[in-house]
């Protein structure tokens, strides 16, 4: 497309549109009529792409996730055309920034965290490899809350994310399809002596499709994001007088459930469930009919992922379809199913692991429930002289009137995989070991990855300038060969251009924070960077201690040598979640505290900024120099936040948890600060039972201190939270070992302290950091899936452009 060509389509749009000529335009007319024009530009090549699967008859995989969360898509979907460029400089010529444009966009946060994250990273990549998948999940009406702060209290304010419309999404109607609910089922004989299951007194509601591209990286493909949302259906309009019942269905797809790594148990949340699956089975089952092949090759031509146990009622589901709607026996059904579907586990925490009481299921999918019932049965009865009966009843998938959701995904399923060795290793040797012995070739790992076009191409361009400079633009195809970088670790002037180009990041998030908080800090201090859920397995509280430690070790000695350190934290609490709630207020209280005290001399500053999403962290994570990466070892299944800050040169500190190994191999252990009790030494205190965190305490002056600061009045405004945190660390014990890796923490910290000033030791370790991202890239993992799980292959449809482009 020409800049004449650009200017004339946004002409024409804005008259059509608004009745606006394009002097007269503000941002958000500007906005919808720029996103129109690509929709324009990518649907061309949509429908090119799905046309295609469907003549080539090309096996493709639909990724079930409960969450997506995407962020905003303009200026992704522009640099994925290869666009990017092209219309920032047409927008300049006219004296529209194009960076006020993009921001008229919301944040799409049809996710909590990390799994949500995740999916979307997939998606990406997933059309960036020129692989034939879909996601399928539920187009809420509200998105993760908003959070502000008032009195230093999290405020959850809806997300209105749809109020002016999504020029992404096509509402396809004619690809709704019924889902039923509630109701009761009973079977009956029929004459030739069959049973058939008859359900009765069922609700039935209208599942709509909400379709969006997901655009490969200059390749011409355009895959396909159907987000399910509900309505009543017109046949049933007359039952729904009473507005109270209305509601209850319009709900169903109202809100996101705000809680990460936590189960929430509510009725409307397994409907919902049931909801967006029963949807995608249906529209999938639909479209394999079209092609007119027999049963028994659906796995040649389909895979279906279940993104932790949220979807896992795709194994009853998928059943009940085959055999209700379609005819099929059991056996032939279950063999089909379990070769179609694959799982991935992501947490290994108790309370995040769904159980569903039985009642419950009975009364929202009762003929799902008699089928969980029956894969139970024929489960138990299939291990009868093979297994033990004590591991035959702890991987049944009914236990003490509650269905194990992760029990329903693994029998029903060809493979399960974890997130990072480390979590996939746990998985087979303790959290699913029984499984492991009864399905040792099911198990493998997988670990996550980042979509580098995001996080690197699009939230980092200094840093993307200097790297083409440096290696030429290579890594924009192939994020591998950010390897390249390697070559320039002892080249200062390379070097210099690094550390200007995080400067230049630096200095934008300063005024950012300047203009949020009200906080002022310097671009030269160290930028220590915390982002990611506030749960207490992740520690956020240990940062707090250390902070506070800092504080009292310049209160003490005013004229310590401390290399100035601004710690940035990013986190919401799930509202339900009161721990999380407090250690949000105790944090900002104690940041109140520290950033008014002139006495302190700027050396440390501590910024919580509010609302923590996609958008904030593209613009904290290149400005990062530290990464927090901290969670108690074994806990935290991979994180992600710790690739997006690597690639952006931060270091890491972190031990040994999830991906951060993986991490630590790639980089050397040079260029991370490791520290804190392994995996195995947390187990050990498990077996043993002899952790004492008040002899800890009672031996530790430096720990009593900084403990006692929460309930003596050292922090002001924090009688009841300061008492609940201190209570959660001396009387209950200290869950987390917060305070047997504290002082390992501080000398890590010390370390980077001592390092950062040596400005060339550090930047070579920067450098390190991204040269060896490559290895984390997305593009690496969905390749891996879909060799191993998914078995689809890359089409080669067309390369628009030969050779390599920035745009
Ligand atoms: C989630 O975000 C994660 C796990 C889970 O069971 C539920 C939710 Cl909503 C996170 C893990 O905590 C994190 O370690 C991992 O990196 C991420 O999922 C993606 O796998």
């Amino acid at each position: 497309m020409t800049k004449e060509e650009i200017k004339k389509e946004l002409r024409q749009r804005l008259r059509d549109t608004y009745a606006l000529e394009l002097e007269d335009a503000g941002p958000v007319e500007l906005f919808y009529s720029l996103g129109g024009l690509v929709k324009a530009v990518s649907n061309e090549k949509w429908q090119k792409t799905w046309k295609n699967y469907l003549t080539e008859g090309q096996k493709q995989v639909y990724y079930f996730s409960i969450e997506f969360l995407p962020g905003k898509l303009l200026k992704s979907n522009l640099l994925n055309l290869g666009i990017l460029d092209e219309v920032r400089t047409t927008l300049a010529d006219i004296n529209v920034d194009l960076e006020e444009l993009a921001n008229v966009e919301k944040d799409m946060a049809l996710g909590n965290g990390g799994l949500g994250r995740l999916a979307s990273c997939f998606m990406d990549s997933i059309a960036s490899c020129g692989l034939p998948g879909n996601g399928n999940g539920i187009r809420y009406d509200y998105g993760l809350f908003k959070q502000q702060f008032m009195d230093g209290y999290q405020v959850e304010l809806p997300d209105e994310w749809l109020k002016r419309g999504n020029v992404w999404e096509i509402r396809r109607e004619s690809k709704a399809c019924d889902v039923h609910l509630f109701g009761n089922v009973y079977m009956k004989r029929l004459a030739n002596g069959k049973l058939e299951p008859v359900e009765e007194n069922q609700t039935t509601v209208r599942a709509v499709p909400y379709d969006t591209g997901m655009i490969g990286y200059q390749n011409g493909i355009v895959n396909t994001m159907r987000l399910w949302s509900v309505e009543i259906p017109v046949s049933e309009e007359a039952k729904y007088h009473n507005l109270g019942e209305r509601r209850t269905i319009e709900d169903l797809t109202a809100v996101l459930y705000p809680d990460d790594s936590q189960e929430s148990g509510r009725l409307v949340r397994l409907a919902q469930e049931y909801f967006f699956v029963s949807a995608g089975i249906q529209s999938i089952i639909r479209y394999y009919k079209k092609l007119n092949l027999p049963w028994h090759s659906l796995s040649e031509k389909i895979a279906i992922h279940i993104n932790d146990t949220h979807p896992a009622m795709c194994v009853p589901e998928l059943m009940r379809v085959l055999m209700d709607e379609n005819g099929l026996n059991w056996e032939f059904a279950w063999d089909i199913t379990v070769k179609v579907l694959s799982y991935t586990n992501h947490t290994i925490m108790a309370e995040a692991l769904e159980k569903w009481p039985v009642y419950l299921m009975k009364r929202v999918v009762p003929r799902i429930y008699q089928i969980i019932e029956e894969i139970d049965r024929r489960y138990v009865m299939s291990m009868q002289g093979i297994h033990p009966q004590d591991l035959i009843q702890r991987t049944r998938l009914l236990q003490n009137d509650q269905i194990y959701m992760a029990h329903l995904a693994i029998i029903g399923s060809h493979s399960t995989n974890g997130v990072a060795k480390i979590h996939s290793d746990l998985l087979k040797t303790i959290v699913l070991h029984d499984f492991y012995v009864v399905y040792p070739e099911r198990f493998n790992n997988k670990t996550n990855g980042i979509a580098e076009r995001r996080w690197m191409q699009l939230a980092n361009e200094p840093l993307s300038d200097v790297m083409d400079e440096l290696i030429t633009d290579s890594w924009r195809k192939a994020p591998q060969n950010l390897k390249l970088l390697m070559n320039y670790q002892n080249d200062e002037i390379a070097l210099k251009k690094l550390r200007e180009a995080k400067l230049v990041k630096k200095e934008e998030l300063a005024s950012y924070i300047l203009e949020t908080t009200g906080i002022q800090v310097s671009p030269n201090a160290i930028f220590d960077v915390q982002i990611k859920r506030l749960h207490a397995y992740k520690r956020q509280l240990m940062n707090l201690l250390h902070i506070l430690k800092l504080y009292f070790d310049i209160k003490d000695n005013p004229e310590i040598d401390l290399t100035p350190r601004v710690f940035i934290f990013g986190a919401k609490a799930a509202p339900s979640y009161s721990y999380a709630k407090s250690i949000i207020k105790v944090i900002n209280e104690a940041a109140d505290m520290i950033n008014n005290d002139a006495s302190l001399q700027d050396k440390i500053k501590v910024v919580f900024l509010p609302n923590y999403n996609v958008s904030l962290a593209e613009k904290i994570i290149p400005a990062a120099d530290v990464s927090e990466q901290i969670s108690l070892a074994s806990k935290e299944a991979s994180g992600t936040s710790n690739m997006k800050l690597m690639l952006n040169g931060a270091v890491t500190i972190a031990t040994l948890d999830g991906a951060n190994i993986e991490i630590k191999d790639a980089v050397g252990d040079d260029n991370i600060y490791i520290f804190g009790l392994t995996e195995k030494e947390v187990y050990n205190y498990y077996e043993n039972q002899d952790y004492s965190s008040q002899k800890i305490y009672d031996e530790d002056e430096e720990l009593q201190r900084i403990l006692d600061a929460f309930i003596d009045g050292t922090i002001p405004n924090i009688e009841f939270e300061g008492q609940e945190i201190y209570d959660s660390l001396l009387k209950f014990n200290d869950e987390y070992f917060l305070l047997r890796d504290f002082h390992d923490y501080a000398r890590a910290q010390e370390q980077i302290d001592h390092d950062y000033k040596d400005a060339v030791l550090w930047q070579k370790k920067s450098l390190a950091n991204i040269a060896n991202a490559g290895g984390f890239s997305a593009d690496e993992t969905v390749k891996a899936y879909a060799e191993d799980i998914w078995q689809i292959e890359p089409i080669f449809a067309h390369t628009e452009k030969e050779g390599t482009t920035n745009g």
